[in-house]
């Protein structure tokens, strides 16, 4: 079986490096040339979150590359440039292979041609933590669960399951969850507030929630963003919903989000298919949500850059 990270961020450079310590010889895919070169030189450096160091040398090709027909390809690139990815990867996945999406936010499936059946789909929901040192080094920040499941609802293949087995036997948290798209929504609701709210008040997670203002921003995010979720057919209840935004910044305190991140970086943000997502999906139901249209448009403009896709 041929196994492709493709995306040589955070997540990817860490992935690349537990499938290869577990046995398996990636692929890992490069968007630039000049980091498919550091790679080939220096292999990849893996810290583990006990302090552990790996060094691993591992096959590394750039997206434009010819290649052999993959079979699996985790595609580990940001929301803003999946539509790129896509198109590349698809022409090297086999025709019976499988594609799983790891973007955080919702409509990554949007962008895969309608003739592609969303059985050979696999979405993954995080909440692990890696931070990119250098082209070629990544540190584990912090263990968290990863949910995989079957955009489709059908059960997992020995194929998959093999590679689910494999990120266990390394002690990652990594679950089958038939029901990934709850899981999705999950997720998309303690983003939607976190992220916005901490790139533009510039704060870490654990500050955000000190701040008087954070309840009355939240709140009213979470209403919208649930009454969406529930006519899509997810029902969250939205003070459990503001007490597991809480736990996640205690958890996470020191962390700047992804979002902070990026807007601090001047990159292209996810704001688009978080809060612009829920706020496009309200206008689908006739759902009034004003306040996810409002951040969507303040951290677009904070950015500098629009919600476009990025490239
Ligand atoms: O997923 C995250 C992100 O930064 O994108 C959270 C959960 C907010 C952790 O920082």
């Amino acid at each position: 079986m041929r196994i492709a990270v493709w995306g040589a961020g955070s997540l990817g450079l860490m992935w690349a490096a537990r499938l290869a310590l577990a046995g398996w010889s990636p692929v890992l895919i490069t968007r630039e040339k000049q980091q498919r070169d550091q790679i080939r030189e220096k292999g990849i450096t893996l810290v583990t979150v006990t302090g552990k160091v790996h060094r691993l040398s591992i096959e590394c090709r750039w997206a434009e590359e010819e290649m052999e027909a993959l079979d699996q390809i985790l595609l580990m690139v940001k929301q803003t440039a999946l539509p790129t990815a896509v198109r590349q990867s698809l022409r090297r996945l086999h025709p019976k292979g499988t594609l799983w999406l790891w973007q955080n936010g919702m409509g990554g499936e949007e962008v895969l041609p309608q003739s592609f059946s969303q059985e050979r789909v696999i979405q993954a929901v995080t909440t692990e933590g890696a931070r990119k040192e250098s082209d070629t080094e990544v540190v584990h920040t912090g263990t968290g669960r990863t949910w995989v499941g079957s955009l489709a609802g059908t059960p997992r293949s020995a194929d998959v399951d093999r590679l689910l087995q494999s990120g266990q036997s390394l002690g990652a948290d990594l679950r089958w969850d038939p029901d990934i798209r709850h899981r999705m929504w999950e997720k998309l609701l303690i983003n939607s507030v976190i992220n916005p709210l901490t790139a533009i008040l510039h704060v870490t997670n654990g500050e955000l929630i000190e701040k008087p203002s954070f309840f009355s921003l939240a709140l009213p995010i979470v209403e919208e963003a649930t009454a969406v979720a529930e006519a899509e057919g997810y029902a969250f209840d939205v003070g459990s919903t503001l007490q597991r935004v809480t736990d996640v910044c205690r958890q996470t305190a020191p962390n700047h989000s992804s979002m902070l991140q990026d807007v601090r970086r001047g990159r292209t943000t996810e704001i688009s298919a978080i809060n612009g997502y829920i706020a496009k999906k309200g206008k689908v139901y006739g759902i009034a949500t004003p306040v996810n249209q409002w951040v969507t448009e303040l951290v677009s403009a904070i950015s500098g850059r629009n919600t476009g896709t990025e490239e």
